[in-house]
């Protein structure tokens, strides 16, 4: 009786606690209703087994433990218990079915192919991700950040160049291995206006952590907008020149932005990832900048590692853009 009343309570209270923590963030997609509602399903079921585990415990504990004076003696001679053992192998093995049926049948319904699906290559590598718009007349519009209409069904094909990354978007709940040699995939239809942290959810080197990007869903008009914008000729400014700062702040789609790893004053970026520029660039001339930036792993500065800082600036920045990049480091740093 002392074990059911605990018992009971106990479930009770560890279940009303499970339900009103939020464990995610706001969703913003139409898979996430099914994904949460199976969360609290697991919590249901999974807090009464934790606390009949435990109450068992705590009671053997209190009753069947050891007094002073019974050191030397054995316990009861029992040869185990048939029936008893069928019914604690068939109870859980019985929830563990059903769980797993349940979960197989959400999966599988979320991940229904959908009616005229828009096709996204994701492609991880250290450290950033790259986002493939393919088009019906040429060439794919690439970009760093993710850029979704809303409501309309995405097909999402994950790839990775280098080691094996993760993609993941909370607010849309579903996650996947980037792995390299293979494609991996999931659908999600994104149903909330809104900005939302894209992660990368594999520990994949030393710049993990700011393998990070944004999720922007926009109204349909505005996502052909952009899409119409980013055909459009490469970053330029009024006078046609290419703006450094914004390179540095913002990357171009294809390479990495500096500023997510360097700390450089005049841009105001502050990632201690790379070397502070303002620091080490102070007395550089503008060859030594060129030659770091397209072949970073030839002089490594003291106190950091090779394999960071992305080997590939000189193909995924143009020519022009690398000049205004060293002429504007040139310019600012330690300024
Ligand atoms: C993922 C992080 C990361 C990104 C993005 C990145 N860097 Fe670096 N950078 C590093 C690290 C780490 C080092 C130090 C190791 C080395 O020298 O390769 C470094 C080194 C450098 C150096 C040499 C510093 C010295 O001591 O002389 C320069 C210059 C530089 N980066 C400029 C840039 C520019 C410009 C960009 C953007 C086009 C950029 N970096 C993007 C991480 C990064
Ligand atoms: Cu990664």
């Amino acid at each position: 009786m002392w074990m059911v009343i605990h018992g009971l309570i106990a479930s009770a209270i560890g279940i009303a606690v499970g339900l009103a923590i939020n464990w995610f963030p706001e969703s913003a997609s139409t898979q996430a209703g099914p994904i949460d509602r199976l969360y609290d399903i697991l919590i249901w079921v999974s807090v009464p087994v934790f606390v009949t585990v435990t109450i068992i415990v705590l009671f053997s504990v209190q009753n069947f433990r050891m007094r002073p004076g019974e050191e030397q003696l054995d316990g009861p001679p029992i040869h185990g218990n048939t029936r008893l053992e069928v019914i604690w192998t068939a109870i859980p093995a019985i929830i563990l079915v059903v769980l797993c049926g349940y979960a197989w049948v959400v999966l599988r319904d979320i991940e229904e192919a959908q009616a005229g699906e828009m096709r996204v290559n994701v492609v991880g590598q250290q450290f950033a991700w790259t986002f493939e718009y393919p088009q019906a007349d040429g060439e794919p519009v690439r970009s760093k950040h993710l850029y979704l209409p809303k409501d309309q069904p995405v097909r999402f094909s994950v790839r990775a160049i280098d080691v094996i990354h993760d993609f993941w978007v909370p607010a849309f709940r579903m996650k996947i291995d980037a792995v390299p040699g293979i494609e991996t995939g999931y659908r999600i239809t994104p149903n909330r206006l809104g900005t939302y942290p894209v992660v990368c959810a594999e520990l994949c080197g030393l710049g993990h952590a700011v393998m990070r990007a944004t999720t922007r869903v926009v109204e349909p008009a505005a996502f052909e907008r952009w899409i119409a914008q980013q055909k459009a000729p490469a970053q330029a400014s009024e006078d046609g020149e290419v703006d450094g700062k914004a390179l540095f702040t913002d990357g171009n789609g294809a390479a990495t932005a500096c500023g997510a790893c360097h700390t450089l004053a005049d841009a105001a970026t502050s990632s201690a990832t790379g070397p502070d520029l303002d620091e080490v660039l102070a007395d550089k001339d503008a060859a030594y900048i060129e030659r770091e930036i397209v072949d970073p792993n030839a002089e490594i500065t003291p106190g950091f590692q090779t394999g960071i800082m992305p080997p590939n600036y000189g193909d995924t920045l143009s020519s022009d853009e690398l000049e205004a990049l060293v002429t504007y480091l040139g310019e600012v740093a330690g300024k």
